[in-house]
């Protein structure tokens, strides 16, 4: 007998709990996941930032990445001109990157566990400040020690068009449109693809202004 939501459910992503898209074999995006979480999440980040503020690193090539960063966690990831690595200062202050706030360290280590991933532990959390027509390049994230870990991005603010990439740089990109609140997992074969950001669009948004900041939660020590 065939299953009796077989032609009523002929899409797989009807057969995807509520708000979950699966983009790619082990990566999920958790629509709106954050939004419960950010009425405490932004009092956290603004202390990070208070410690830490964003600013514009230069690649070891000499470019100026259009994206403003910031870290917080045991691993800050800081790039110049001896090379892209995470750190345990701050370049800037020469001192320890602000603590993880627990509610962000919770959203993410719940986000992991709904998509598949018991027991993540982050120990670094990468703050992307996105202005309008800022992007981020199509790379590989490879700074890590091990891939074993998923990665958690949280995605605040003006909506972004991410290009999620395969494995080698000439695959073509997929677009998936992150909005304020959703949370993205990548993990397991998903986790060396090459991925990017198109230039933002001039916006407003009603909470975080003229602005998209991205927490990037990672095991990278
Ligand atoms: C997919 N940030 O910081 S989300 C980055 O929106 C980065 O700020 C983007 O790429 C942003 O490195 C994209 C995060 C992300 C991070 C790692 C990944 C997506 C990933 C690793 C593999 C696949
Ligand atoms: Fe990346």
């Amino acid at each position: 007998m065939p299953a009796p939501t077989a032609d009523l459910f002929p899409d797989d992503a009807l057969q995807q709990p509520a708000g979950r898209e699966q983009i790619g074999d082990e990566s999920h995006v958790l629509r709106g996941y954050a939004l419960p979480w950010i009425e405490r999440l932004l009092p956290s980040l603004r202390q990070v930032l208070a410690q830490s503020p964003f600013r514009q690193m230069v690649t070891p090539g000499g470019f100026t990445m259009s994206a403003a960063l910031s870290s917080c966690g045991e691993l800050g990831w800081t790039t110049d001109a001896h090379g892209y690595r995470y750190s345990p200062l701050d370049p800037r202050s020469q001192r320890p990157w602000p603590a993880m706030p627990d509610v962000l360290r919770q959203l993410a280590v719940q986000a992991a566990a709904d998509a598949g991933f018991i027991g993540f532990a982050p120990d670094a959390c990468l703050i992307n400040r996105y202005v309008p027509g800022a992007k981020m390049s199509l790379h590989q994230d490879k700074n890590e020690r091990r891939y074993d870990a998923p990665v958690v991005s949280v995605s605040l603010g003006l909506p972004a068009i991410f290009l999620f990439g395969g494995h080698a740089r000439s695959d073509r990109a997929q677009k998936v449109s992150l909005f304020h609140g959703d949370v993205v997992v990548w993990g397991g074969i998903d986790r060396l693809r090459f991925h990017g950001v198109m230039p933002i669009q001039e916006g407003l948004h009603p909470v975080m202004g003229p602005q998209r900041i991205n927490l990037t939660f990672r095991t990278a020590g």
